[in-house]
C-alpha cells in the first residue's frame, strides 16, 4: 500500500486534511522537553511526567510504527467571532467545544479509515486523538497540514486553523510529505491580542507560556485560579479563541461539513449559567468537552466572568453562588462580588 492510497482512505472517511510523516523522533522533542521543564506546562502533570519521555518518539507508543497518517478536520462555523461578541451579558464558550466531543468523533473516522485500508493490506496501527503523549502539532507540520504560527496553532493557508488534529500509527513504510513553509511573516496580531501576554519569545521561536492561557485557566487548573489573572479572563467560560480569531488566515477560514460540529452552545447568558443544577449542568454537555471542567470548575469560571462583566445586576446571582457548598465556587464568587463593588 502506498501513501496516496493512505490518504486518500482519510478524505474519504471524512476528513479534510490528511498527510503522512515518518514515525521518528523529531528536533521539535528538545524544545517539547525545554518547555516543560521550564514549568511553562503548569500543573498538566500529564504533560510533564513519565509522559514527557514518551513524546519523544512515536514507537514508544506502537513499537512496530513506521508511519504517522496525520489528519485534520475543520470544526469551524459561520458564527461570529469572540472579539466581535461584545454583549457583557453573554459568556463565552470557545468555538472548538461547542458541538460534540472531538475525540469520540475523530477516533470513529480513523478507525473508519482502519477499516478500509484492513481490506487491502494487514497492519498494525494505533489511533491517537489528544490524549496520547505525541506532538500532535510538530508531526501534522512534518506531515505538510500547515505551519505553525506564532499563536503556536497549527495553520492551513486555504483552511485556516480551526482544526482537530489526529493521528494514525502504522506498521507501514509509507513516503513522508514536506512542510510547508512558515506563513506569518511580520504579523504579530495573536502576540498583541492575548489578554493575558501568554505568548513568549523563547530563543526565536514563539511558545505558549500555558501558565498564563485563558484556556489553561478556564479548562485545565483545578482549584484556585491565581487572583491576579482573573480580570484577564473576561468572560470565557471554557477555553480561549482570541488568538486564532484575529489571525488574518482565519478570515476566509473554511466551515465544518461535520454535523457533530453544529453549535449547541455558543454565547450563553452567564445568568442562565450561574443557575444551572448539576442534573442541568450533564445534560448540557454530556456530550461535549466542556464537561472537561466538571460542574465547581464551571461555576468558577462563571463567577469569574460575573465579576469581569461590569455589570450590578450580577451581584444576586453571585451572592448565591458565593453561599456555595464547593469552597473553591464560593471564594471566587466573592471575588467577583469585590470587583463588581470597586466599579
Ligand atoms: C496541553 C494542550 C493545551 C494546553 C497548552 C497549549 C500549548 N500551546 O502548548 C492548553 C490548555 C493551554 C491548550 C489550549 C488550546 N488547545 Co490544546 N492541546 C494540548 C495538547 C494536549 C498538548 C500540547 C502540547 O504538547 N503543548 C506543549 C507545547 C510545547 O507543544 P506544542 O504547542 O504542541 O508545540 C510543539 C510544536 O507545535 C512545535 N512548535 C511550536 N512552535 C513552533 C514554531 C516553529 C517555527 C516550529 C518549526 C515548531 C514549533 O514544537 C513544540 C514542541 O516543542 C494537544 C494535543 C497533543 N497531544 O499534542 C492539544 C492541541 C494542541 N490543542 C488544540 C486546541 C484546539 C486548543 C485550543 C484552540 C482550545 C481552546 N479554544 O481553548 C487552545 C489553543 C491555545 C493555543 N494558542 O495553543 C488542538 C490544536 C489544533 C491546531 N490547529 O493547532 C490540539 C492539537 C488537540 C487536537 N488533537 O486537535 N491546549
Ligand atoms: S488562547 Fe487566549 S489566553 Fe491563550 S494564548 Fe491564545 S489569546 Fe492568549
Ligand atoms: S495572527 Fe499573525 S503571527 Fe499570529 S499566527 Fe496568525 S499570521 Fe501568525
Amino acid at each position: 500500500m502506498n501513501a496516496a492510497r493512505v490518504k486518500q482512505a482519510a478524505l474519504s472517511a471524512g476528513f479534510d486534511l490528511a498527510g503522512v510523516a515518518a514515525a521518528l523522533p523529531i528536533a521539535d522533542g528538545e524544545a517539547y522537553l525545554d518547555w516543560a521543564h521550564r514549568g511553562w506546562g503548569g500543573r498538566m502533570s500529564y504533560l510533564t511526567d513519565h509522559r514527557a519521555d514518551v513524546r519523544m518518539d512515536p514507537r514508544r507508543l506502537l513499537p512496530s510504527a513506521r508511519s504517522i497518517l496525520c489528519v485534520g478536520l475543520v470544526y469551524n462555523g459561520p458564527q461570529p467571532y469572540s472579539v466581535t461578541r461584545r454583549e457583557a451579558e453573554l459568556g463565552w464558550i470557545s468555538r472548538y467545544a461547542w458541538g460534540e466531543d472531538y475525540h469520540v468523533i475523530l477516533k470513529q473516522k480513523l478507525e473508519d479509515v482502519a477499516s478500509i485500508l484492513k481490506q487491502e493490506e494487514s497492519f498494525e496501527y494505533r489511533v491517537c486523538v489528544d490524549t496520547a503523549p505525541l506532538l500532535e502539532r510538530s508531526y501534522a507540520r512534518l506531515a505538510g497540514l500547515g505551519w505553525i504560527g506564532r499563536n503556536t496553532c497549527l495553520i492551513h493557508q486555504r483552511l485556516g486553523s480551526w482544526l482537530f488534529l489526529g493521528e494514525m500509527l502504522l506498521s507501514l513504510d509509507l513516503a513522508p510529505d514536506t512542510p510547508p513553509p512558515d506563513r506569518c511573516g511580520t504579523c504579530r496580531r495573536c502576540i498583541d491580542a492575548c489578554p493575558t501576554q501568554a505568548l513568549v519569545q523563547q530563543e526565536g521561536r514563539w511558545e505558549l507560556d500555558a501558565r498564563l492561557c485563558i484556556s489553561y485557566f478556564t479548562i485545565e487548573l483545578k482549584g484556585a485560579i491565581p487572583e491576579e489573572h482573573r480580570p484577564g479572563i473576561g468572560r470565557h467560560v471554557f477555553g480561549c479563541d482570541i488568538c486564532q480569531d484575529v489571525c488574518p488566515w482565519n478570515r476566509r477560514a473554511a466551515s465544518t461539513h461535520d454535523p457533530g460540529f453544529l453549535p449547541l452552545h455558543e454565547a450563553p447568558p452567564l445568568e442562565r449559567l450561574a443557575a444551572i443544577t448539576p442534573t442541568e449542568f450533564r445534560d448540557m454537555f454530556r456530550h461535549s468537552p466542556v464537561s472537561r471542567t466538571r460542574y465547581a470548575g464551571f461555576l468558577r469560571n462563571v463567577a469569574v466572568a460575573m465579576g469581569n462583566s461590569g455589570l450590578p445586576r450580577f451581584r444576586e446571582p453571585l451572592s448565591r453562588l458565593a453561599a456555595s457548598d464547593d469552597a473553591v465556587v464560593a471564594e471566587h464568587a466573592r471575588w467577583a462580588l469585590g470587583q463588581l463593588q470597586s466599579k
